[in-house]
């Protein structure tokens, strides 16, 4: 298979770099830890390690060094297609080279093959409570898939830790590749009849997805491969990311740990606030009866701050810019559908709300993220149940994370256990100042 192939070529060099790393410079200081960061969520502590992306602070994401406008640019398109090829993004996140047309496909077809969803998964999904959000249900089929994990098995079984990443690829390439199917079954399940055509094997995985949500707009592949491009990965710090790769660290296989990612993708200050920011829009939309006046914005942005709630889709731990996976959608919207009126609500507040929050003096980035415009796209194409919206940023993310956990196994990265310390313990840290 390529990308086994490819990852087991680059191994050895890589095992050498980060074994010299390790014992000709271990102890080398890389940063401070102040107190500020030791209660304030390890706010820019540097702990973690991923080649698979970096987040600039003043310039935003980079997936193996490229940019987003130049990954997007450089990834290989389906015929007619104004998106990559999800495939090929994958391709480009597990091999860290960018895939020609045929190394794209070989993952599409790596994932045709697996697209299987065991009939188990369905009926469990089919017997949750009613009102169960579809983020549980995503977080319960992911789990319930874990009885099929080829890692769990064969360490049960006994193998080297050299050979970990192997079972690890076989269940990140099988998990993902049936995701599409199960986020567009919760979606019927939730909203329509409980029925989900066939995926179709002319088309891409993302391509298929839309088939399968019963999008017939044909523009919505492309919206499909932008959105999980986009929200593939974010380095490893974010919430998800880094639950996914914690759980993962104690040697429980993908299933697991990306269950538990979910979990904390589904709070409302990470992957749920795409949602959120929605039904804010909506709010607004419907107060005004259309979109506001500038004015008329501002004022209500600054009730939303005055009652306490953050404003949805603005802010981040990390960036200080607007960030470019907002920027990427803003642009598809602005190019294909500029009159659609929540999309020129969401520009609307692009234009007020930074500013309220420069005023409010709180927030350090007042800038966008990238929930501040997914949900209108989304809407624009009639998937207009927005509790739904956080399994999109799911099954994106589910690639960059299974990615990352590939190679943490590779690289033998150990089980995490960062050390706490009392509050008394910092008091005399800094009475000792
Ligand atoms: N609206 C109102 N207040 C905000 C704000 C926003 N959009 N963003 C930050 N703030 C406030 C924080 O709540 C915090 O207030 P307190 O001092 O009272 O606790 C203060 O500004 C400082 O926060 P910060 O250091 O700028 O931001 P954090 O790193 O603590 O938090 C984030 C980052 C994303 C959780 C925060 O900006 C936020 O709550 N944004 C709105 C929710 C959102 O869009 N989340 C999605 C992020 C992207 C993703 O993961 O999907």
């Amino acid at each position: 298979m390529i990308l086994r192939d490819k990852i087991s070529a680059q191994l050895p060099e890589w095992r050498e770099r980060v074994k010299t790393l390790l014992k000709e410079h271990g102890e080398t200081v890389i940063d401070r830890v102040t107190i500020s960061q030791v209660y304030g969520g390890m706010r820019d502590i540097k702990g973690l390690v991923s080649d698979i992306s970096y987040v600039d602070p003043a310039e935003g994401i980079r997936l193996r060094g490229y940019s987003i406008p130049e990954a997007l640019k450089l990834l290989p398109r389906p015929e007619g297609g104004d998106m990559p090829y999800v495939g090929g993004l994958y391709y480009l996140l597990l091999v860290g080279e960018t895939p020609n047309p045929e190394q794209a496909l070989a993952v599409e077809d790596e994932w045709k093959a697996r697209s299987v969803v065991p009939q188990h998964v369905f009926d469990m999904l089919r017997a949750l409570a009613p009102q169960a959000h579809p983020m549980q249900l995503l977080s319960q089929a992911v789990l319930a898939l874990q009885s099929s994990s080829v890692f769990a098995r064969r360490y049960e079984e006994g193998m080297k830790k050299d050979e970990y990443w192997l079972p690890m690829l076989e269940d990140s390439l099988n998990l993902t590749a049936k995701l599409p199917g199960i986020a567009a079954f919760i979606y019927s399940l939730k909203y329509r009849n409980g029925i989900v055509p066939h995926p179709d094997p002319e088309r891409d995985w993302a391509a298929n997805f839309a088939h399968m949500i019963g999008v017939k707009d044909k523009t919505y592949e492309d919206v499909a491969r932008l959105y999980f491009i986009l929200h593939s990965d974010h380095e490893s710090g974010n919430v998800s990311a880094h639950v996914t790769h914690l759980v993962a660290s104690s040697l429980s296989d993908i299933y697991y740990a990306f269950s538990a990612g979910l979990n904390g993708l589904a709070g409302p200050l990470h992957g749920l606030a795409n949602q959120e920011c929605l039904g804010w829009l909506l709010d607004v939309h419907k107060k005004f009866g259309g979109v506001p006046s500038r004015e008329e914005l501002y004022k209500f942005a600054w009730d939303t701050l005055d009652s306490g709630k953050v404003i949805p889709g603005y802010g981040h731990a990390v960036l200080r810019v607007p960030d470019p996976r907002f920027t990427a959608q803003m642009e598809y919207a602005r190019k294909h559908f500029p009159q659609d009126e929540l999309v020129r609500l969401a520009d609307l507040v692009f234009d007020v709300v930074p500013q309220v929050l420069k005023e409010q003096g709180k927030a350090k980035n007042p800038a966008p993220n990238v929930d501040a415009i997914s949900g209108a796209l989304q809407y624009h194409y009639g998937v207009r149940e927005f509790d739904f919206y956080t399994v999109l940023f799911g099954v994106g993310r589910a690639l960059g994370v299974t990615a990352n956990a590939v190679w943490a196994r590779a690289l033998g990265q150990p089980i995490e256990r960062p050390k706490s310390l009392t509050t008394k313990m910092l008091e005399e840290a800094a009475k000792g100042q």
